[in-house]
């Protein structure tokens, strides 16, 4: 069996999705969280200069995407067929685009500028973003309530992780049917359940 070790910050970040993938699949991982003065003396040694980077008995493997899918592949968490495995990456594609004014409101440092990205985020793209994701849903869920197939995908865990990092910035909608129902889905699976209990808020 492999080794693994996730390297990221005392955060969740873009590095939270994959410790709930390796989570949800039941493999152990060393989860390094490097302090931000530890960071620079690493940093050097790290493909690409950047982090999250998982190692996998040695190996590197940087961009968090890539990493997503590479556990999502190695641990049956990226669909069963091509059809399924596209669902997901037209899921992660969507999460992209969302993210993008995430990020820019997350670095944005004018408190006038920033409130307004703030609203325009919580009443424009988030219920747009959320209606999308629905509309995936209701397309392709086959009445099982994932995005794809029968199990729990890293379709499911990224939508989830995403609406608890994107809460603490702006307020959260009711989310549609189908959405509210794959959010229990994916917090009452057994090794999630308990990943959450631990890791607290
Ligand atoms: N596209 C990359 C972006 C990685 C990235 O921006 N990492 C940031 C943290 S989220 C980082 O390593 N910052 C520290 C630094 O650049 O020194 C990915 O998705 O992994």
């Amino acid at each position: 069996m492999p080794n693994y070790k996730l390297m990221y910050f005392d955060s969740k970040g873009r590095a939270e999705v994959i410790r709930m993938a390796l989570t949800v699949a039941g493999q152990e991982f060393e989860d390094k969280r490097f302090a931000r003065e530890e960071w620079q003396t690493v940093k050097p040694t790290i493909p690409q200069n950047q982090l999250p980077c998982l190692q996998v008995d040695g190996r590197f493997i940087p961009q968090s995407g890539a990493i997503l899918r590479y556990v999502g592949r190695a641990f049956g968490l990226y669909g069963e067929n091509n059809d399924e495995s596209t669902i997901i990456d037209v899921v992660i594609g969507t999460t992209e685009d969302f993210m993008k004014h995430v990020i820019a409101l997350y670095y944005e440092k004018d408190e006038a500028k920033k409130a307004e990205l703030i609203k325009d985020v919580q009443e424009v793209k988030l219920p747009a973003y959320l209606n999308i994701l629905e509309d995936i849903l209701k397309q392709n869920d086959g009445g099982n309530g994932f995005f794809a197939g029968k199990k729990i995908s890293i379709a499911d865990m990224l939508v989830f992780d995403l609406m608890d990092q994107v809460g603490t910035m702006v307020t959260l909608p009711t989310f549609p049917p189908k959405l509210g129902g794959l959010m229990e889905k994916v917090k009452s699976n057994p090794k999630m359940k308990e990943y959450l209990a631990k890791r607290g808020s």
